[in-house]
């Protein structure tokens, strides 16, 4: 009888076998996304300036820390609470989701990138994905313009309220689809809504969290970390120092994108796009209604 993971087989444990057929199938799903590079500008132009005015005061380089997660999650919050910029992004209750585009909220050498959730039926994986990584190119260039270098690190936000669960594990596939599958080196799994642990720690919060839902977890090489976006005081700003001083060690200079085959197929589909806006601009009939003499 053939192995059912065979085609996946390397020198990892059993689960991880599991893990990677799982994973396998999930990208396999996902790789009909298609993230154009050739969008018009996401940020718009009060933040390009926000990104500007703050690596134009930062001394060397600036940390770009990108949020990433389910929608709920929490990414809003944790952007005004990271950057003391207590109401820049919106947060909300909402049954529906509430981020609709790219922003930034920016503080002292920190501009902090804040992005539509995963799991918007509205927007949709192809598009959430596609504007994650053109929001972060556009951050590294506004950064770029000032002179100065860009250090980036994702977190990817979830919530101490809720699971971590399959669509979490398709939403880290696809910002792998987004930001280059190396994106895991240069990241963080920040918890928000630490204030509903109460006293409980991480390390027993985590307990119950096993299978793949725990690989791809750990499998963030900046590890775990608590946030309480709602609290004040010394303890609630200790998990904020905690999560910046990760993101600084964990950050990489120049952003996270993908590279090969996925790379070369976001060339390709940009250079289609530019063609055929290219022929409707001239009149000239797309190649498939072309006739043959
Ligand atoms: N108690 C508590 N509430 C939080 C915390 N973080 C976020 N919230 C609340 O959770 C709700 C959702 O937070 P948002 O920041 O809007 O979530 P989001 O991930 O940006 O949501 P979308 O933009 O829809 O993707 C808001 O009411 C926040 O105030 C936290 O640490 N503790
Ligand atoms: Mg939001």
């Amino acid at each position: 009888m053939t192995d059912r993971f065979e085609p996946f087989r390397h020198r990892c444990g059993d689960l991880r076998h599991r893990y990677c057929t799982n994973m396998a199938e999930l990208e396999a799903q996902l790789s009909n996304l298609s993230i154009s590079n050739d969008e018009p500008s996401l940020l718009d132009a009060s933040d390009a300036q926000d990104i500007m005015q703050c690596a134009a005061q930062a001394k060397d380089n600036v940390l770009v820390v990108v949020l990433v997660g389910l929608c709920g999650a929490g990414k809003s919050a944790t952007a005004n609470r990271l950057s003391g910029n207590v109401e820049k992004r919106r947060a909300q209750r909402s049954a529906g989701p509430v981020t609709k585009s790219c922003g930034v909220a920016c503080g002292d050498s920190l501009i902090v990138l804040d992005t539509p959730g995963f799991g918007d039926a509205g927007l949709g994986t192809n598009a959430t994905a596609a504007a994650i990584r053109k929001a972060t190119q556009e951050a590294e260039e506004a950064v770029a313009a000032t002179g100065k270098e860009a250090r980036f690190s994702v977190l990817y936000v979830a919530s101490c309220a809720s699971r971590l669960n399959t669509a979490d594990l398709e939403a880290m596939v696809a910002v792998g689809f987004a930001l280059g599958r190396a994106w895991r080196n240069s990241a963080c799994l920040v918890w928000t809504h630490a204030d509903l642990l109460e006293e409980a720690s991480l390390q027993a919060f985590l307990e119950g969290l096993d299978g793949d839902a725990r690989i791809a977890a750990d499998s963030l090489r900046g590890g775990h970390c608590l946030l309480d976006n709602v609290s004040t005081g010394g303890a609630a700003s200790a998990l904020v120092e905690d999560v910046l001083d990760r993101c600084r060690r964990f950050s990489r200079i120049g952003r996270p994108q993908p590279s090969g085959k996925h790379a070369r197929r976001i060339r390709q589909d940009a250079m289609r796009r530019r063609e055929a806006r290219r022929r409707a601009e001239n009149g000239e009939a797309p190649p498939s209604l072309c006739r043959v003499m």
